[in-house]
């Protein structure tokens, strides 16, 4: 009782019984946040944000709200505000105490006590405020309702006082500020390129929304402007931008709703290979799919089939196009909104709801069909862009088949420009992909050749996010690259069969080095992705800095290094130190390299996860370009002396 003496029951019977819910509710909420948030790394810490500003666009959504605002303030705490109708202040008729004490107390008040319309945003969870309170070591609220300014303020979770009036205003809307608990989650630290994904994500999905981000930690403030009117069709066009592809023809959108569903596609084909499609259920990212992307899938391969033997492209006894064929540069974005919609798999990121499978391929039948008949010109760019990949397929098929017999892919006869290592021990075995000759030779030289393999790359590395999969398997840099890691590539690709269990990427920390690295892990994301989600690629860290002072040498790995090391070696006699920079590993002697970037008792090396695997999947050419970026970790020695490696 003693913390909560402050609130003044409106029924006394019915404050206790709430009290009792409150206190259970924070506790279940606390003891295991895994449960309602996902997790307490830096993704929890993250969703504590969108269920905020999910209950925002829901306001947005039924009609009330045109701005929300959202800031990260000094020292990570989060302010979210929006200029909707403002959570209702008067007594809740079951709760018998404030609505807004019970919306940020009660386990899954939100949305309940809500009119009509159907709530299609809710985070990954959709768990609600409450939630967010329980972990946050304190949170306020301010509702405008036009007359009054009310207000509460919690800590973790539980009320100070009751709500109270501390102010008039014109305004409607809702505010809400919190300080996530530090004793819950791994870190307070915010990332703003994530936030900015999804709030953008947001804004594109739910058109005309207008998102005020802002990071307001650092001395200049971040602010981006989040408003799209066009919607799921501008999103296309974004994340064709952000792939560097161009559009073979206008965006296409169509759309179909009833009182129970919605649905809407955007596509566009692209002079790009790869397909990219993105969907969403209730704003929720369906990253494994389900009925909705099936519907779509399903019925694109039979609409285009369907134009193609009605126009007399394809003759009856040709084969016909398939689903690969058809989604060959294809850009796409799914949207669908429904009540009660079912999320599954492993990630809770499937939607299971089978009527939506139906919804979206008769409207895509019909809609596309109708575009096809209309737009002829449109119809064949798309039915030529699927025939030459259906041939491109074929051919692939046969390449593979020659270059596996003829060089033997499957033989385990090793590259030339592979020095192995004698270690077979895979789980003990390191492999050095070394860029440039003089730097390869180094590497050579220096290395422990009991577990370390150097493979020496030269010239330019192929993008293979531009070229088709038949091209990977000939490609002359590659070839060597897949043979010495050993276990296959695409489908085939076996981590059983992985020779070494640290693929280290070895490349210059300048600008041709990053776009190396760039490419190797394009290359990596696409067609060996375990390597990746099993934390076997790193990225090696070679030294910035040479610090010399007569016959004393040293190096640092960052300018705060350099400037530490130096202070250091000059001493009270404040002799010279002589600094000089590192042009490239190519500089570097056998010796020096071993010294400084190999010998793992004093080297550093980044470990290359995904940020976010499940997120990341189909966009690693979008994540290439700024979005979510790799996660740089750093381990073993030096982790405090973090370079940026600017991928
Ligand atoms: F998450 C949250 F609850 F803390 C929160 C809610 C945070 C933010 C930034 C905004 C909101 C919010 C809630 N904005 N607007 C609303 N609207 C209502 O709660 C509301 C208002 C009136 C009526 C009505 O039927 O009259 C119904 C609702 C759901």
């Amino acid at each position: 009782m003693s913390e909560l003496t402050n609130n003044v029951p409106a029924a006394g019977a019915k404050y206790d019984e709430t009290q009792i819910q409150v206190l259970e509710g924070l506790e279940a909420v606390r003891k295991r946040p895994g449960m309602y948030i996902g997790s307490t790394s830096i993704q929890g810490l993250h969703h504590l944000v969108y269920e905020i500003v999910d209950n925002a666009i829901d306001e947005a959504l039924a009609g009330y709200c045109r701005n929300i605002y959202v800031d990260i303030l000094p020292d990570n705490v989060i302010r979210v505000r929006d200029d909707g109708r403002g959570v209702p202040t008067g007594i809740h008729p079951k709760m018998g105490i404030s609505t807004v004490e019970v919306v940020y107390t009660i386990l899954h008040a939100g949305g309940k006590f809500g009119g009509e319309g159907y709530k299609v945003s809710g985070g990954l969870h959709g768990v609600g405020a409450s939630v967010v309170n329980a972990l946050s070591q304190w949170m306020e609220v301010r509702v405008h309702d036009g007359k009054n300014v009310h207000y509460q303020r919690y800590l973790r979770g539980k009320p100070e006082a009751a709500v109270q009036i501390i102010g008039q205003t014109e305004e409607t809307g809702t505010e809400v500020t919190f300080l996530a608990d530090d004793t819950i989650f791994e870190t307070l630290e915010y990332e703003y390129d994530v936030l900015l994904k999804r709030l953008r994500e947001q804004a594109f999905l739910n058109a005309g929304i207008h998102i005020i981000f802002a990071d307001r930690r650092g001395e200049t403030p971040k602010v981006s402007d989040l408003q799209y009117e066009g919607g799921v069709k501008t999103f296309v066009e974004y994340l064709n931008q952000q792939r560097k592809s161009e559009g073979l023809h206008d965006v296409i959108h169509i759309a179909v709703s009833n009182e129970n569903n919605a649905a809407e596609v955007a596509l566009q084909y692209t002079d790009s290979y790869a397909p990219l499609i993105l969907s969403f259920a209730n704003n929720i990212n369906t990253t494994e799919g389900g009925m909705h992307e099936v519907g779509f899938k399903t019925a694109l391969t039979k609409v285009l089939n369907n134009y193609a033997v009605a126009h007399k492209i394809l003759k009856e006894n040709d084969a016909g196009l398939d689903g690969e064929d058809v989604r060959e540069g294809l850009t796409a974005v799914i949207s669908v909104k429904l009540t009660e919609a079912q999320f599954e798999g492993q990630t809770k990121t499937k939607l299971g709801n089978s009527e939506m499978r139906q919804v979206v391929y008769q409207m895509v039948m019909q809609k596309m069909g109708d575009f096809l008949e209309e737009n002829p010109s449109v119809a064949r760019t798309i039915i030529d862009k699927s025939l030459t990949a259906q041939r491109a397929r074929e051919a692939a098929r046969k390449a593979k088949e020659t270059i596996r017999r003829k060089t033997g892919l499957e033989s385990g006869q090793m590259p030339d420009k592979l020095q192995d290592c004698n270690e077979r021990d895979a789980s003990l075995c390191e492999i050095y992909i070394v860029e440039g000759d003089s730097a390869a030779g180094s590497a050579i030289q220096g290395r422990d050749s009991r577990f370390q393999a150097i493979l020496a790359m030269w010239g330019k590395m192929l993008n293979v996010e531009k070229v088709r999969a038949d091209k990977i398997y000939g490609n002359d840099k590659l070839y060597p690259l897949i043979m010495a890691l050993g276990a296959g590539i695409g489908e085939k690709f076996d981590i059983e069969k992985l020779r070494d269990h640290k693929v280290i990427i070895m490349a210059d920390a300048d600008v041709d080095g990053s776009h190396i690295r760039t490419l190797l892990l394009t290359f990596f994301f696409r067609y060996m992705r375990p390597l990746i989600e099993n934390g076997y690629v790193y990225s090696a860290v070679p030294p910035l800095y040479k610090l010399k002072k007569g016959k004393q040498e040293r190096v640092a790995y960052s300018d705060e290094e350099r400037d530490r090391i130096s202070a250091e070696m000059r001493g009270e006699g404040n002799a010279k130190v002589e600094i000089s920079r590192f042009k490239g590993l190519g500089e570097m002697d056998p010796h020096e390299l071993w010294e400084t970037t190999m010998d793992p008792e004093r080297r550093s090396l980044c470990r290359i996860t995904l940020y976010d695997a499940v997120r990341a999947d189909e966009v690693f050419s979008v994540l290439m370009g700024e979005q979510v970026e790799p996660r740089k970790e750093w381990i073993e020695r030096n982790a405090q002396y973090a370079v940026n490696l600017d991928f």
